[in-house]
């Protein structure tokens, strides 16, 4: 066993994924939970599997997680688990809720229970904030939730706190704005928006459905984020930080750029398509994020341009190997 070691709930998730990276080129020793299900969803990381532990597990079974963290004597948890996709909250409110929400108090429970000296690092959300009080948004603004997903991870939210606060453990939130890669998942606008674009320029599609072109997201890169993760849990006392690059754009704005890195006008191709409007929408979300730079020194490196063009050209040549 290495001298540090960690667990990550979620290693198949984009974020496990480049933290799992992360840790790894650190000289960790990788613990990853992975779900069983009838076909392999590996995709992120084969290229690391034989060099990370997976562990068979599910934050909807208590059992499973305490062996998880018996078997990986970790010093640090990152729970990146969840179930993440906004509008499968309203199609699963209940599921969401269990994973969510309870999942983080499963983990908890099964870490106290075995070594309360382990770190804990709970993925929150700029989702807490939802129809904002304040902009930007700090780790003082209030919450209001607009989605199952939104109050789930309320809840998720305070609990780790509660646990700090009850059993004087080292947990932390970190409240993350949106982050993206070529490693998002399709159906997050950001991710369905680049590989609209490799597929229209391929000519394998003529045209793009969207909902809320309107909605403003604060949009991060994910590598430069699961380092800020990192760095909550090497702090002497734990904290919550916002993590956000400060700035928000539209959706038009991400198809401006996204169609524009390879010489194409969006607005001859993105339709709007009601049934990707949502209930209950969260409009406008900006971070600020001078307590992570002042107290942890993270700064993001990858610049929203530099991201989108990352995710086109990757959409293309991934377009291009399709049959
Ligand atoms: P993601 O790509 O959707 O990954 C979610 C991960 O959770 C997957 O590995 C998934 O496993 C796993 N998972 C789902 N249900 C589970 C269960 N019952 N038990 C164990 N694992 C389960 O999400 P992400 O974008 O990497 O986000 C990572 C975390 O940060 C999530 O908690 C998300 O809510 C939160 N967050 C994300 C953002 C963002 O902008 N990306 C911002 C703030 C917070 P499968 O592969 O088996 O489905
Ligand atoms: O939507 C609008 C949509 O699904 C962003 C998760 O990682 O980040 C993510 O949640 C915006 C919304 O992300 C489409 O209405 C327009 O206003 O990419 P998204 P999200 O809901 O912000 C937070 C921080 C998380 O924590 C979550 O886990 O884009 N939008 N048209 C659309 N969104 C989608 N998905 N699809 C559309 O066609």
């Amino acid at each position: 066993m290495g001298d540090r070691r960690a667990l990550v709930t979620g290693i198949t998730g984009q974020d496990g994924s480049y933290l799992a990276e992360f840790l790894l080129e650190r000289g960790y020793d990788v613990y990853g939970l992975i779900r069983r299900s009838s076909t392999v969803n590996f995709e992120r990381i084969r290229h690391i599997q034989d060099d990370v532990h997976l562990l068979s597990g599910d934050l909807l079974d208590q059992n499973s997680l305490m062996f998880a963290i018996q078997e990986a004597r970790p010093h640090e948890v990152y729970n990146l688990g969840a179930q993440s996709f906004v509008p499968a909250s309203w199609a699963q409110p209940l599921l969401t809720g269990e994973i969510t929400a309870l999942g983080v108090a499963r983990l908890l429970e099964a870490i106290r229970s075995t070594d309360a000296e382990i770190r804990f690092y709970q993925a929150s959300t700029s989702e807490l904030f939802g129809k904002v009080r304040e902009s930007p948004q700090t780790e003082t603004t209030p919450f209001y939730p607009r989605s199952p997903y939104g109050v789930s991870k309320v809840y998720g939210h305070w609990i780790t706190i509660n646990y700090r606060e009850s059993y004087d453990m080292y947990a932390c939130a970190g409240i993350l704005f949106n982050h993206e890669s070529p490693r998002r998942g399709l159906e997050f606008v950001s991710r369905k928006i680049t590989n609209g674009v490799a597929r229209i320029k391929h000519g394998r599609d003529s045209r793009l459905l969207l909902g809320n072109l309107d909605a403003r997201r604060d949009w991060g890169y994910a590598g430069d984020f699961v380092r800020a993760m990192w760095m909550m849990l090497q702090q002497e006392t734990p904290d919550d930080f916002v993590i956000a690059t400060g700035r928000d754009r539209t959706i038009r704005e991400f198809c401006e750029a996204a169609f524009g890195s390879v010489g194409l006008d969006w607005e001859e191709y993105v339709q709007v398509d009601e049934r990707f409007l949502r209930p209950a929408e969260v409009e406008v979300l900006r971070g600020d994020p001078s307590k992570a730079r002042r107290v942890l020194g993270w700064e993001p490196e990858v610049s929203f341009e530099e991201m989108v063009a990352m995710m086109v050209e990757r959409d293309m040549e991934l377009v291009a190997l399709e049959k």
